[in-house]
């Protein structure tokens, strides 16, 4: 029999970096311009198997907009969570450098460092591009996270993101026994 998970997953990053646009993406493979603003929290779900395994995941992806104003909401949101992406927007400094506090509030709100894999989105804008691929893998590797380069509107690297993460998150479920999330 194959291996079954299931994982809830975290959307992490400022507001306007492609979290909609990239989960919408994945679990929809559909760039929209104008599509809803996230209200609040919102998740979708997507099954999918693992490359060169036969592991079947089940992924709910968890979406928050940019600034709930209460923290309880935002408590509820990263709940049983265990893994996530963590985006910033590359032609948005700010964005990089913010990574960081959505990183600590997640293992704050957590009591747990759970995987996250780094993502870089909008590569797609290279002439507006104001933070480098050297300062984003740096950064990732300091932390001990994986980092992938994507971008939203052209598909790129968007399947493999989420992918990388199922793989870090059944390594660090086997590594991690009781993990209610392991059942594999
Ligand atoms: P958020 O959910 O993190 O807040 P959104 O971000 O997914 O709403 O995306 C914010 C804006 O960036 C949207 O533009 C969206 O179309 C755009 N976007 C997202 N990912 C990419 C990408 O990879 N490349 C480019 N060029 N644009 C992207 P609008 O104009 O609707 O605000
Ligand atoms: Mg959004």
């Amino acid at each position: 029999m194959s291996a079954e998970f299931r994982f809830k997953i975290v959307m992490l990053g400022d507001g306007a970096v492609g979290k909609t646009a990239m989960t919408t993406r994945f679990t929809q493979d559909y760039f929209e311009a104008d599509y809803k603003r996230t209200i609040g929290t919102d998740f979708s779900v997507k099954r999918l198997v693992m490359p060169e395994s036969d592991a079947h995941v089940t992924l709910q992806i968890w979406d928050l907009a940019g600034q709930p104003r209460f923290e309880f909401v935002r408590q509820g949101f990263y709940r049983g969570s265990r893994g996530g992406l963590l985006l910033y927007d590359v032609t948005r400094r700010r964005t990089f450098i913010n990574a960081d506090a959505w990183k600590e509030e997640a293992f704050k709100n957590l009591k747990d460092k759970i995987p996250l894999v780094v993502v870089a989105n909008k590569v797609d804008l290279a002439d507006s591009r104001a933070v480098s691929k050297e300062e984003g893998e740096k950064y990732a590797k300091k932390n001990g996270f994986l980092y992938v380069e994507s971008s939203a509107l052209t598909g790129e690297n968007v399947e493999q993101a989420y992918l990388a993460l199922c793989k870090t998150m059944i390594e660090d479920g086997r590594s991690k026994p009781t993990n209610p999330a392991f059942q594999g």
